[in-house]
């Protein structure tokens, strides 16, 4: 985990930072329906049997009246388990289980598809997980295991990709919505000559709330007149596997003969789309951003296919869903908008604040370029 205070770098940066500063929640994709809430039958979280001593057992000691709350064990379901952006996340939650005390366990698909995930959830339901950490392939297709399972008393948070309102505790958003697409049209514009000529989205999974979300406020920022010289040419999906991320990436080359930029919020899809460019010899014509790890794109800043792209501290976002989800466990607090809770060794310390939906923000997002990239994947790691 990396404690020091979030820098931004350069034209991006008080873009990103003012943006972020901002409130969000239009992280669940707009159109993601209010799930009819299941009857949240006051989970049977078979209450903890009061080992009261008996009376006569004469101990000088009464045992407390209050049990302890049971360990915590959290079952954590990424979009899909092949892809190092999860992995990383789930280092950084064995690492909260490691510091605050608890368990955690990944397991998930092998391709990013809600139907997929939904039997993980299922099963970490009958076995009783205190916890589910989920980032969502589909913010409706899972969200009625995950009320099932918040009817048994289990308590839900969502990380990276959110589930539908209503289908969690508390959503752990990696950094403001409206601010990462502003910074990706941004990050577009300083790429593309003047700030002029077609850019296109490769992204992930058709249905991934935090993509769609991003995708959907690129589309608002690109009304600003500032970002008048760039025509969107559309949106092509690769998955988050590294092959159809290649062939997409290919496909738009071919597709759009005076492409400028290819924007992949998506870490899988911009190393692939950074490939294309290198290998079909575009290097200077054809410029990749968007969102990726510093560690996967090193060698695409320095080789000039990608010179500026953005991420977040993808280890930080796996401590603090696991820290939000024991302070739901513990009862310390419930998701209600306005609660305040602290996690040591992030946000300086400082109190998050539980916000509309009840979505919490992890920070602004990192710009990383030439001149920061190795910093950045020393002290990452990721
Ligand atoms: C991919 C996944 C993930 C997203 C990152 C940026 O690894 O789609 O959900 O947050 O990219």
């Amino acid at each position: 985990m990396v404690h020091r205070p979030v820098r931004i770098v350069a034209g991006l940066a008080a873009l990103v930072l003012a943006v972020a500063a901002c409130s969000s929640s239009a992280t669940t994709a707009p159109t993601a329906a209010p799930v009819t809430a299941a009857p949240v039958t006051a989970a049977p979280v078979t209450a903890a049997p009061a080992t009261a001593a008996p009376v006569t057992a004469a101990p000088v000691t009464a045992a407390p009246a209050t049990a302890a709350p049971a360990a915590m064990n959290a079952t954590m379901i990424p979009k899909q388990i092949n892809n190092p952006y999860f992995d990383v996340a789930y280092k950084g939650a064995q690492k909260a289980a490691t510091d605050l005390g608890g368990t955690v366990t990944q397991v998930g698909p092998s391709a990013a598809d809600a139907t997929q995930q939904v039997p993980f959830i299922q099963t970490a339901t009958t076995q009783g997980a205190s916890a589910i950490i989920i980032s969502a392939d589909d913010a409706t297709a899972v969200a009625p295991a995950l009320q099932a399972a918040m009817g048994a008393g289990i308590k839900v948070v969502g990380y990276d990709s959110s589930p539908a309102v209503g289908a969690y505790n508390v959503f752990v958003n990696q950094a403001d919505t409206a601010g990462i697409g502003k910074g990706l049209v941004q990050m577009a514009c300083d790429l593309a000559p003047s700030c002029t000529g077609e850019i296109a989205v490769l992204s992930a999974s058709q249905t991934a709330t935090n993509q769609n979300a991003w995708i959907a406020a690129m589309q608002e920022t690109m009304k600003d007149p500032k970002y008048k010289g760039l025509v969107w040419d559309g949106v092509v999906y690769g998955n988050d596997d590294p092959q159809v991320s290649t062939q997409q990436a290919q496909a738009l080359l071919q597709a759009h003969p005076n492409l400028k930029v290819i924007v992949a919020p998506t870490t899988v899809g911009i190393v692939a789309a950074a490939q294309v460019v290198k290998q079909a010899g575009k290097t200077g014509k054809v410029f990749v951003t968007g969102l990726g790890t510093p560690k996967g794109m090193a060698e695409y800043v320095k080789g000039g296919q990608a010179p500026e792209f953005a991420l977040w501290n993808v280890t930080d976002l796996g401590y603090l869903a696991y820290a939000v989800a024991q302070d739901l466990v513990n009862g310390t607090i419930t998701g209600k908008e306005g609660e305040t809770f602290t996690v040591k060794g992030l946000n300086n310390d400082q109190p998050y604040t539980i916000g509309k939906d009840s979505v919490v923000i992890l920070g602004p997002p990192f710009v990383f370029n030439k001149d920061n990239i190795d910093k950045y994947v020393a002290e990452f790691g990721f």
